[in-house]
């Protein structure tokens, strides 16, 4: 039995692969492993069923077997561990593919949703106009930071890693908003990764849930 995965039955991004699921389905495209994938409603994420998976009510989930995971991390990082293709095999360059997964999740991600977010929830709020600068500038603080490290490097650190795919789904957020336009070497690393044929099967498959094409 191939794992199963959770997803939006309808996502807000319209299969635009930016819900969380992406980076799960990317990591199990990038191993050549089949996975099913169960859609849930929201209403279905804060049911028991949903949440005895997943104490917070979101998705994604994986669960194999007896084995029940959430956290898109942790998920990954599973993935990664079992499977030859995401993690080198060099010990100490596999700690560091590791900690581009945690500094892409603990403090690139952060200020990316926080701006998003702000965009979102508080349009229509007194506060909004004043706020985004703030916002923007501690997003564009992390993307000088990130494209001074990847300099014209291909990936953060050595051959794509792990690493590589949760930082480009984190950056895949702040894409649409338009605030990689300034960030050349970070555009030309989110589009080598978008290029990649596991990506590709990967973004094709969520937005098939989107369009009505979706067998499974
Ligand atoms: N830390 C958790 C993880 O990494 O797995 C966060 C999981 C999470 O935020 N899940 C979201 C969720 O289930 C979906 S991905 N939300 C429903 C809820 O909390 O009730 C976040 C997301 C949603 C939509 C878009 N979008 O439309 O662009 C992008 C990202």
């Amino acid at each position: 039995m191939p794992p199963t995965i959770t997803a939006f039955a309808n996502s807000p991004d319209r299969g635009r692969g930016l819900a969380r699921d992406m980076r799960v389905r990317w990591a199990l495209e990038e191993v050549g492993q089949p996975y099913d994938v169960r859609l849930l409603s929201f209403e279905a994420m804060k049911a028991p069923g949903h949440l005895a998976l997943h104490p917070f009510g979101q998705i994604p989930t994986y669960e194999d077997g007896d084995l029940a995971l959430f956290e898109s991390g942790a998920i990954m990082l599973h993935i990664a561990e079992r499977h030859p293709g995401l993690l080198p095999d060099d010990s100490d360059a596999r700690a560091r593919a590791i900690t581009w997964m945690f500094a892409a999740l603990s403090t690139v991600e952060p200020p990316i949703v926080e701006f998003g977010m702000a965009r979102i929830q508080e349009r229509d709020k007194p506060w909004f106009e004043a706020r985004q600068p703030m916002l923007e500038a501690r997003v564009r603080a992390r993307l000088d930071q990130l494209a001074a490290r990847l300099g014209d490097g291909e990936w953060l650190d050595g051959a794509f890693s792990a690493g590589d795919l949760m930082m480009v789904t984190v950056l895949l957020r702040i894409a649409v908003a338009g605030v990689l336009e300034g960030y050349p070497s970070l555009r030309a690393y989110v589009a080598r990764a978008e290029a990649r044929t596991a990506y590709k099967r990967a973004f094709d498959a969520q937005l098939a849930v989107f369009t009505g094409a979706a067998t499974g």
